[in-house]
C-alpha cells in the first residue's frame, strides 16, 4: 500500500526518478527537475512498428516495473465480475457466432484467473437485474451483452430471450452501485445505451454509435477475440490488451471487413469513458483534432488478461497508479501554462508516488 509523504524540494531525485529519467533519456525525450541535473538527448531509436501508440506513461510504467522489488511471482487476486448476458439467437447462424464470442469471453476469463458469470434464457431480464442486486461493493463489475438490439424510434433494447430490457431499465439497474461499471454492448443499435448509462465511473463501449445502426453488429466478435490477449491488438506493446486496445482493434477490423466487401457500413463503435455522455469513435482517437476532449484515457488502464508485471501489482496497487498516471498526463497538459520550477516540482513528485507504488508490493 502506498503511504503518504511530505513531499520536499530534492537535491538530487530519487532512485525511481533517476531511472525514469535514464529511461526518458534513451528514448530521446527531456526531462528536468529542479536543483538537479537535465536529461537530454538527441531522438532515441526509431519505433519499427507503425501500429504502436504513444501512451505517454509506457516509459514511466517501463523504468518502475524495472525498480519493482517483488520476490513473489503469484499473482494477486483480482476484484472483478464479469457478467455476460447472451440474448435471443433469431436463427441458428447468429446462435453460433454469439456462442464463438461467449466462448472467447470465457476463454479470456480463464486467462485472468476471474470466474464469468452467464446469463440466457426466459428469465434474463428478472435474473440480470436480481444479479446487480447483488453485486460486491468492492468489486468492480464488467457488464457484457452478446445479442441483437433494437429501436422502436424511441428506446434501444437488448433483444433478450424471454422479455427485452432496455436502456433506462439497465441504468436503473445499474444506478446504486457505487464501484467502477465497464459495459460492453456489442448489440446492434447499442449506441442507444450510451447517453442513459453514462456516468462517473463508468466505461461504456457499444458497437454502434446511434440507436439507429439495427443491422447484425460484427463489432463483438472482434472484440472477444482482442481481449483475452491478441497480440495484434496490443498497439502499445505492453504485453495486454487494454479495453481501449480491444475496442480499436474491433473497431478497425470492422471498417475493414466493410471496405473490402465494397459496402456501406452499417456500424461504427463509440467509447465512452469521460462521463458527458459523448461516444468518441476511433477515427477521432487516430487523429484527435486539438484541444478535443476525447475519450478513452481510463478504457486504456483497464485490462482483463494482465500481463506478468502487472500481475504483481495488487487492484489497491494498481488503482493508485492508475490515478497517478491521469494526473501525470493532466500535468503534462497543463504544460505551458506553468512556470518551470511548478511544473517539475509536480513532475518530480508524482513521480515519487509512482515510485512508492511499485516499492510497496
Ligand atoms: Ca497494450
Ligand atoms: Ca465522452
Amino acid at each position: 500500500m502506498t503511504t503518504k509523504t511530505s513531499i520536499r524540494p530534492l537535491t538530487r531525485p530519487l532512485p525511481q526518478a533517476n531511472q525514469a529519467a535514464d529511461a526518458c533519456s534513451r528514448r530521446g525525450e527531456e526531462i528536468r527537475f529542479p536543483n538537479s541535473r537535465t536529461c537530454h538527448s538527441s531522438p532515441g531509436p526509431k519505433r519499427t512498428s507503425p501500429a504502436k501508440v504513444s501512451s505517454g506513461r509506457g516509459w514511466v510504467r517501463g523504468c518502475l516495473f524495472a525498480t519493482l522489488l517483488c520476490t513473489s511471482t503469484v499473482g494477486h487476486a483480482r476484484e472483478l465480475d464479469i457478467v455476460i448476458v447472451v440474448g435471443a439467437e433469431g436463427t441458428e447462424e447468429y446462435g453460433k457466432k454469439f456462442k464463438t464470442q461467449e466462448n472467447a469471453w470465457t476463454a479470456a476469463c480463464a486467462k485472468a484467473g476471474v470466474t464469468p458469470e452467464v446469463y440466457r434464457g426466459e428469465k434474463t431480464a428478472a435474473e440480470l437485474e436480481e444479479r446487480l442486486k447483488r453485486t460486491k461493493p468492492d468489486h468492480s463489475l464488467w457488464l457484457v451483452l452478446i445479442g441483437h438490439g433494437t429501436f422502436d424510434g424511441r428506446e434501444a433494447k437488448f433483444n433478450a430471450e424471454g422479455p427485452d430490457f432496455d436502456a433506462k431499465q439497465l441504468a436503473g439497474w445499474l444506478a446504486p452501485l457505487k464501484q467502477e461499471v465497464v459495459l460492453i454492448d456489442t448489440a446492434s443499435a447499442s449506441g442507444g445505451f450510451i447517453r442513459p448509462l453514462a456516468g462517473k465511473g463508468r466505461v461504456i463501449i457499444t458497437a454502434t454509435k446511434s440507436a439507429d445502426e439495427v443491422f447484425y453488429a460484427r463489432f463483438g466478435e472482434h472484440f472477444a477475440e482482442a481481449i483475452g490477449g491478441l497480440p495484434e491488438a496490443d498497439l502499445d506493446q505492453d504485453k495486454q490488451v487494454s479495453l481501449l486496445e480491444a475496442f480499436r482493434h474491433a473497431s478497425k477490423a470492422v471498417a475493414s471487413f466493410y471496405e473490402n466487401e465494397g459496402r456501406l457500413a452499417t456500424e461504427h463503435a463509440l467509447i465512452e469513458d469521460n462521463g458527458d455522455g459523448a461516444g468518441t469513435r476511433r477515427e477521432l482517437l487516430e487523429s484527435p483534432p486539438a484541444d478535443a476532449k476525447l475519450d478513452g484515457e481510463r478504457a486504456a488502464q483497464l485490462v482483463l488478461v494482465l500481463s506478468e508485471e502487472e500481475r504483481q501489482l495488487t487492484e489497491a496497487q494498481r488503482a493508485r497508479r492508475d490515478a497517478l498516471e491521469r494526473d501525470l498526463k493532466a500535468l503534462k497538459e497543463q504544460r505551458s501554462k506553468l512556470e518551470d520550477d511548478v511544473y517539475y516540482t509536480r513532475l518530480e513528485a508524482l513521480l515519487r508516488e509512482l515510485g512508492e507504488v511499485y516499492t510497496a508490493s
